[in-house]
């Protein structure tokens, strides 16, 4: 048997849907009412979140806020008693990292790096950037005179180990490494520059300018030369006509872009005192999603328990049916949205290729080879079932959750509820003149 007769295709059929489990979803937080919020993808189910443990109140300034999805907690600033806390998700446990002595300070925005389980945040007003570890130990300044009227939003790229942040009155964005070297200026000529965020894999920047009222974004070679202005050709423009926009989270996965949008120039401009999303390319119109007091900043938890709640994730509101059947392929790119929904991949932007592929491992019986795949699916759900078949001869497909032809060697978690499975068929491969393998997907309960 060759390698080259070693296939791997990837099928997938429907069960009834019934579930609308939830596990992800919009956390934001209402600096006007003081209070930490959690909603759907869409802006149903809005709640406050009650906390409990050292503190019953988020702070009388609350700002930034950021999620740590594995650990279930949520981590955040408060001008007010200027000090960064974390609670989890349900409210309780609540801690206070850290508090900032001395007066004059303005914690603003807050990111975390989970890989090294680190916490950052940038203080306005004293104009550095710093982090400490997840348990508000350890602080250290990274960047000291950010900006020339102090840094207010930021946003990581660990992989590459970038920083990157906006100046607060004016209309800078900057870039550094993460132990502050190698600072270089991105671009000038926001208004005021707020939310940023940086889509690693597609090498772009996004961000919002303020009382521009605008939502830009701009490859990151762009700036390969030097700091460019916000009249470059490079730079596009999504979103117009908005209120006072703050807080920026991209979905990458579903290609979204989620605001907090303050209201501070309110019933000038679209979204005032809401929480609102829009596409990474601007071809629909934003959704408000939910109103608020004065909604500062949004991050998200991008589980999905259910097709449903992906469903809502990946889609407008408006969506037709037809259009977000699991059946259907609304982006003709050969996966339907059943798929898309195990995989993780964008059902309206055509996906590149979705496997990790296949190869030829060892198995219980000594020197002979099992032939074997490696995918990614989503986890935690609770009508997903990912089933890996294999056949001689691709008519005749063997393997289901009841008589399985194949067993998983490894599952590795991964982030926003995914997993990565590695899994061999339960017998050698010898003999075959040729073996495929392929991975059905069923959403159903
Ligand atoms: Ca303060
Ligand atoms: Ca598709
Ligand atoms: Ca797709």
């Amino acid at each position: 048997m060759g390698m080259a007769m070693i296939r791997r295709c990837l099928c997938w059929c429907l069960l009834t849907l019934v579930s609308v489990a939830h596990a992800g979803g919009v956390f934001w937080t209402d600096r006007g009412a003081s209070q930490l919020k959690r909603m759907n993808f869409d802006g149903t189910a809005l709640q406050t979140i009650s906390l409990s443990g050292a503190v019953s109140s988020p702070g009388s300034n609350i700002r930034g806020l950021a999620v740590d999805v594995p650990g279930q907690r949520i981590y955040w600033a408060d001008n007010g008693a200027d000090r960064l806390l974390r609670a989890n998700f349900d409210g309780t446990s609540s801690v206070i990292l850290h508090t900032v002595t001395g007066g004059n300070s303005f914690p603003a925005d807050v990111r975390l790096d989970l890989g090294n389980a680190e916490f950052y945040w940038c203080d306005q007003l004293r104009n550095r950037i710093q982090r400490s570890t997840l348990g508000g130990t350890s602080v250290t300044e990274i960047i000291t005179t950010a900006a020339p009227t102090g840094p207010y939003f930021m946003d990581l790229d660990v992989a590459a180990g970038k920083i990157y942040w906006g100046d607060f009155d004016g209309g800078a964005i900057y870039r550094a490494n993460l132990d502050g070297s190698g600072r270089e200026t991105l671009l000038t000529g926001n208004n005021k520059t707020r939310g940023v965020g940086v889509h690693p894999a597609e090498g772009m920047l996004y961000w919002i300018n303020r009382d521009d009222k605008k939502v830009h974004r701009c490859p990151l070679s762009a700036f390969a030369s030097g700091a460019i202005a916000l009249t470059d050709p490079a730079v596009q423009t999504l979103y117009t006509g908005l209120d006072t926009p703050h807080g920026l989270v991209l979905d990458i996965p579903a290609r979204k872009l989620y605001w907090a949008d303050t209201g501070g120039n309110a019933g000038t401009g679209n979204g005032d005192r809401a929480v609102s999303r829009g596409d990474f390319d601007g071809s629909t119109p934003m959704e408000v999603l939910a109103t608020g007091t004065e909604p500062w900043d949004v991050d998200l938890d991008r589980r999905c328990a259910s097709y449903a709640e992906w469903r809502l994730r990946c889609f407008r509101r408006d969506a037709s049916a037809a259009q977000t059947d699991p059946a259907a392929d609304p982006d003709d790119d050969g996966l339907p949205n059943a798929v898309e929904y195990a995989l993780d991949s964008p059902p309206l932007h055509a996906s590149g290729s979705v496997f990790a592929g296949g190869f030829l491992t060892t198995g219980p019986v000594a020197g002979a080879p099992y032939h074997a795949v490696k995918f990614r699916r989503r986890a935690g759900t609770s009508d997903l079932t990912c089933v890996v078949q294999v056949s001689t001869n691709l008519i005749t497909w063997l393997g289901s959750a009841a008589e399985p032809q194949t067993t998983e060697i490894e599952v590795r978690p991964l982030a926003d509820g995914m997993e990565e499975a590695t899994v061999r068929t339960l017998n050698p491969v010898s003999g075959y003149t040729s073996h495929f393998l392929r991975i059905t997907v069923a959403v159903g309960p």
